[in-house]
């Protein structure tokens, strides 16, 4: 058997409702990885759609959890960022980047911040000029195309745009840094929704939809991001990958649809995770 990929998973712990670390963890472990999780922060539940959560901010455990690891001469051959728990974390972060990835790792940072043209209520424009430094220690980014406006500092465009738009955008996102850039929620016809990936070395762009889900279905961008690293560890070109991802993605939402779940538990990934591994072909 081929030595088993390890991953650190940095993200929020939302005790309820289906993202960050409750999502990655289950799906990047299904897919066949030993994934290390470092909670950024811990909270009863996300803060899209619940009043009275409770928070927990984590950034002094970051340093000494880091250092034990170091003590073991730990390497990961993916780091995975995600929601985090206060603006000192991203130079943290960083650092773990620096710190703990293996020869040829992976560094996959999703700039977790916003959605529908606004900022979680929990963030601050000041962080949003910090992801957009970290998204420069990254090879890959996942922003959806609220987060892509404010990386690059600038109006969010709602769902009008053309395809010229979105290669423009895709460009300078990856001028912050990153070679790869994969954007979610791209469409350029209303029943459908996807997203479009750029390889700033091949040049290549491709786009990859499939029929839209009405409404808004919270944590799928958790959903996706980890898919899409799964299949980029299982040795998937960026293309492929992004593919994946829209296709589990969308039959976490249809098995939702089906189930009639109440939305902001988000959505049923665990029973679409069959569908995932036979994607990725790892059985
Ligand atoms: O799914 C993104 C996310 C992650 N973590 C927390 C959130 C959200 C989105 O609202 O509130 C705590």
């Amino acid at each position: 058997m081929n030595q088993q990929k390890r991953i650190m998973a940095v993200h929020d712990i939302s005790c309820m409702g289906r993202c960050s670390l409750t999502v990655a963890l289950p799906i990047l472990s299904a897919a066949g990885f030993d994934c290390g999780v470092l909670p950024t922060a811990v909270l009863s539940t996300h803060t899209g759609g619940f009043e009275g959560f409770t928070y927990r901010d984590l950034t002094e455990d970051i340093v000494p959890i880091a250092k034990h690891w170091q003590s073991l001469g730990l390497r990961f051959d993916a780091l995975y960022s995600g929601f985090l728990g206060s603006f000192k974390q991203i130079d943290l972060v960083a650092d773990l980047f620096d710190t703990f990835r293996a020869d040829d790792g992976l560094v996959l940072v999703d700039p977790v911040m916003a959605d529908n043209g606004k900022l979680y209520s929990v963030y601050t424009p000041e962080m949003a000029k910090g992801m957009a430094k970290l998204c420069g220690h990254a090879d890959v980014i996942v922003p959806n195309l609220t987060e892509a406006a404010f990386l690059l500092d600038e109006a969010y465009v709602g769902e009008t745009y053309d395809q010229l738009y979105i290669e423009d955008l895709l460009r300078r996102l990856s001028s912050l840094g990153p070679r790869k850039v994969v954007l979610t929620g791209v469409s350029f016809d209303p029943a459908a929704l996807g997203a479009a990936s750029y390889d700033s070395v091949t040049g290549e762009t491709a786009y990859y939809t499939e029929s839209r889900a009405d409404g808004y279905f919270h944590g799928t961008g958790d959903v996706f991001g980890s898919a899409l690293l799964a299949g980029l560890l299982h040795g998937a070109g960026l293309a492929d990958a992004a593919q994946t991802a829209v296709q589990y993605t969308r039959r976490c939402i249809e098995l939702t649809v089906e189930a009639d779940l109440e939305r902001r538990y988000g959505v049923c990934f665990e029973r679409a995770l069959p569908y995932l591994i036979d994607l990725l072909g790892c059985q």
